[in-house]
This record gives structure tokens, C-alpha cells and sequence, in this order.
């Protein structure tokens, strides 16, 4: 292949794009909504750069209609979106309020009559906070809410959307919610964050069994994690294990269970020190293990990690923002270092090469599972021009990049089915709140006007074409 050919994709790839409830929605208090812990953390002075909030956010909420043009316009196959637990189950148990039920509802016919699949996110990290109060993720108890969550979900939109996520980034709400605090719930408790990652697991499998019950035979049921594409800094062999410790606490303890149904040993090895994994009962491995339709990928940035002193200024730079806590639980001693060369304005460094590794290693340990990428995409600092246009070209080239990277894999013999951009909008970027923008659509947060950057034409015309032009 030469450098000037496209780059086909095949015939029924899904091309996507995502966003989360938290990020875009708004609409904190209507219709019944309480708070997440993402609502008590944000307006908790000193959480959130600049005291942001997703009190409005997109305002999405009441914008969906106009949203779901802008996807149109975009020739969108698929949307991928999360439900707000806390809207449509209050109290993270008990009966469902209709109102709340009834807004994803006409999204997902809206979506429909325009010919774009939507695909559910159920868990994008908006714990209800009544559950966050009675112990949140540490609590064995909050994996079955999330089951009955998702029956009740399932229930109510199963016969209009037919692509399930149960969780998103699980690594994200035990390591960062419970052991750095960069995350809601911010908590800080080395010995919280595994039992958390466990009772993510238990929520995950429990809550595929709860789907299967209540939805149609062909609907398609997975999990989204954001695995790391580790590799050492040298290949001295202190730097070699610390990419097998990372590996494990960021790969490994979600794949293992899910999809050979056994926590790997030197995990339990090397967390030890934090945890005598008395949360792990008879029979848990096996309910984790339930059979996929698919597994989603996150990928954005590799991670290179060499092994230091604990506490050491780098053990803490992570890139998964500030924090005197490290969520590298039994491995505090890893440094974290960015490859030399461009970054994004998170900081991350560019190097699509992750993208096809993963893709690549899950077909290996996979054999027949069907693999999407369910989140790539940049933050640059874009600015509309005196015309209004945003022209993104840092954009554009990180996206071409990447999507050669899933073509790459693709025709070494990944079963990659599609790929959901990050972001639809620009929108409340956790901790970094509206500072960072993901969107390839540029949102005035003052006006809430919409502007489509270039990258979403570019990406229009990618998907109309399905092929990727030779150059950016
Ligand atoms: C993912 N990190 O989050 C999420 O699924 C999105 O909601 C988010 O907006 C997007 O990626 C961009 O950040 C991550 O610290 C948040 O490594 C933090 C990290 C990774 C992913």
C-alpha cells in the first residue's frame, strides 16, 4: 500500500461518535433528577479547575433535537450515549420515574428516525449519591443496585436500542474515584479502590445476566474499558516488571475476570500489601464471566512507565491529572513519563501505534470477540475565527492518524466493527471542567450556539466515503 491509496473501511463499519450524561445533559434538578456523586464533587469548592459544574453543561437536555441534526448532518451510523442513573432511579433503587425514562426514550426515536443507531452507555461514572452514602463501589451491595439498574433500563429501552455498554472506564471509578480522588466520589483509600474495581466487576456481570433477561435475543451486550498500551522505559528489568504491575492493575483486573473469569495472580501477588482480597467470594469469578457480544475500547495515548522511589514527584504525574494520591495501588513506586514529540492540550502524547496494538492484542486473547472502539479523540485549543469557523487541522491529523491505526488492525485480522468519536460536543471534561475541548463540534457555553469544527466535516465526508483519505 503506498501513502497515496485510501484506506477502505468495511461495508457495515459503525461510524460513531459518543458523549456521556454528565458531560452534555444539564438539567441537574429537572424532572425528578437527583445528584450524582459527579454533582457533589463538582460543587465541592477546589474539585473541578475554574469551580465547573454540570449544571448546565450542553444543556443537551433540552437540546437533543438540534443535537440529533448536527449527527445527521454528520452522517452518523450510531450514537453512542449514557444514561444518567440518578435520573431515570433517583435513589439508586426502587421504581423508575417515568419523565426520566421518557427523555432517552425520544432520543433513542429520534436517533432511530434519522437512521443513526444509538447505543446505551448505562454506567459513565454518575453514581447516585443515596448510593455514593451508603458506601458507594466498596460496598458489595452497589453491584447489585446496578444490576436492578440495568433490568430496568433494559426494560424500558430495550425494544428500540440494541447496544448495550454496562460500564464505562471502570479503572476510572475505582482508581481515580476511590484511590487518587482526581474523580468522584474523591475519595482516598488505598484499600477502597480494589474492592471497588470488584464490586465494578460484580455490577458488570451481574448486570449482563439482568439484560439478557429483559432484552430481545439479538441485542448486543459489552463493556468499554480504557486499557493501557504499557511499555517500558528501558528494558532494564525493574522498568519490564513495572509494565507488567501496570499492566496488571490497569488491564488485567478487568480482563481477567471478565473474559476468563479468574483475577490474575500476581495482581492478588502484588496488591497484597493494600488488600487481603477478602472481598472476593465463591462463585464471583464465575458471575463476572459472563458471554459478550463485543468489547470496547478507549484509547487515547500509550502509557510508558519505568520503576522509581515511592512517593517520587513522577510516581504521582500519571497524566491522569494532580494529586498527593497516588491510584497506583501496591505499585506507588511507578513512574509515569510522556514520549518525547507532539501532545494533546491534556497533555498526552500522540502516538496512534497504542491504538493498534490493543485492538491487535485483544484478538489474540479474545479469539471471535468483536472489537469497537468506543472512545478516540483529542482536546486541542480551538478558537472560532472572526467568521465563526474553528479550524481544528491538530484535530484532523490526530483522527487520521488513529483511524489508520484501526485500518492497520483491521487488515492484520481484528474483528474492529466500528469506532465512536470523542466528542460529539465540546463538554464538562471531568476534572478539568470546560477547559478542555473534545468536541469536533465547538460549543459557545454563554450562548450554547453549536459550531461544527472542520474535523466534523472532515469526519463527514470519512464516513460518506467510508475510506480514509491518504492524507489528513
Ligand atoms: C474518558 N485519564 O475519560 C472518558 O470516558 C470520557 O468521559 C472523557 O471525557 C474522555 O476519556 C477524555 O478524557 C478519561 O486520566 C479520563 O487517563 C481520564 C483519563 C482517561 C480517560
Amino acid at each position: 500500500m503506498t501513502e497515496s491509496s485510501p484506506l477502505g473501511f468495511p461495508e457495515d463499519f459503525l461510524w460513531g461518535s459518543a458523549t456521556a450524561a454528565y458531560q452534555i445533559e444539564g438539567a441537574a434538578r429537572e424532572d425528578g433528577r437527583t445528584p450524582s456523586i459527579w454533582d457533589t464533587f463538582s460543587h465541592t469548592p477546589g474539585k473541578v479547575l475554574a469551580g465547573d459544574t454540570g449544571d448546565v453543561a450542553c444543556d443537551h437536555y433540552h437540546r437533543w433535537r438540534e443535537d440529533i441534526d448536527l449527527m445527521s448532518a454528520l452522517n452518523l451510523k450510531a450514537y453512542r450515549f449514557s444514561v444518567s442513573w440518578s435520573r431515570v432511579q433517583p435513589t439508586g433503587r426502587g421504581p423508575a420515574v417515568q419523565r426520566g425514562l421518557d427523555f432517552y426514550r425520544k432520543l433513542a426515536d429520534g436517533l432511530l428516525e434519522r437512521g443513526i443507531m444509538p447505543a446505551v452507555t448505562l454506567y459513565h461514572w454518575d453514581l447516585p449519591q443515596e448510593l455514593e452514602d451508603a458506601g458507594g463501589w466498596p460496598e458489595r451491595d452497589t453491584a447489585k443496585r446496578f444490576a436492578d439498574y440495568a433490568r430496568l433500563v433494559g426494560e424500558a429501552l430495550g425494544d428500540r436500542v440494541s447496544m448495550w455498554i454496562t460500564l464505562n472506564e471502570p479503572w476510572c471509578s475505582a482508581f481515580l474515584g476511590y484511590g487518587s480522588g482526581v474523580h468522584a466520589p474523591g475519595r482516598t483509600e488505598p484499600e477502597a479502590v480494589l474492592r471497588a474495581a470488584h464490586h465494578l466487576n460484580l455490577g458488570h456481570g451481574l448486570g449482563v445476566r439482568a439484560l439478557r433477561e429483559v432484552l430481545p435475543r439479538d441485542a448486543q451486550v459489552g463493556i468499554t474499558l480504557n486499557p493501557a498500551a504499557v511499555r517500558p522505559h528501558t528494558q532494564a528489568p525493574e522498568d519490564v516488571d513495572a509494565q507488567r504491575r501496570i499492566d496488571a492493575l490497569q488491564n488485567r483486573i478487568w480482563t481477567g475476570p471478565v473474559l476468563h473469569g479468574r483475577y490474575p495472580a500476581d495482581l492478588i501477588a502484588d496488591t497484597s500489601r493494600v488488600s487481603d482480597w477478602s472481598f472476593l467470594k465463591d462463585g464471583d469469578e464465575a458471575a463476572i464471566r459472563q458471554p459478550l457480544d463485543f468489547l470496547g475500547i478507549n484509547y487515547y495515548s500509550p502509557t510508558i512507565v519505568s520503576a522509581a522511589e515511592p512517593g517520587s514527584e513522577n510516581a504521582r504525574n500519571d497524566g491522569h491529572g494532580a494529586s498527593n494520591h497516588s491510584p497506583w495501588v501496591g505499585a506507588e513506586d511507578v513512574e509515569f513519563h510522556q514520549a518525547p514529540g507532539p501532545r494533546t492540550e491534556m497533555g498526552w502524547s500522540i502516538d496512534p501505534t497504542g491504538m493498534t496494538e490493543l485492538l491487535m492484542r485483544f484478538h489474540r486473547e479474545a479469539p471471535g470477540l468483536p472489537l469497537y472502539v468506543t472512545e478516540n479523540g483529542a482536546a486541542f485549543d480551538d478558537k472560532p475565527d472572526a467568521d465563526g469557523a474553528v479550524h481544528d487541522p491538530d484535530r484532523i491529523a490526530y483522527l487520521h492518524g488513529h483511524l489508520a491505526a484501526v485500518h492497520a488492525a483491521i487488515e492484520q485480522g481484528a474483528d474492529v466493527r466500528g469506532y465512536f468519536l470523542w466528542s460529539l460536543l465540546d463538554n464538562f471534561e471531568w476534572a478539568y471542567g470546560y477547559s478542555k475541548r473534545f468536541g469536533i463540534t465547538h460549543v459557545d457555553f454563554d450562548s450554547q450556539a453549536r459550531t461544527p469544527k472542520d474535523s466534523a466535516q472532515w469526519y463527514a465526508r470519512v464516513i460518506a466515503a467510508n475510506q480514509l483519505p491518504p492524507q489528513a
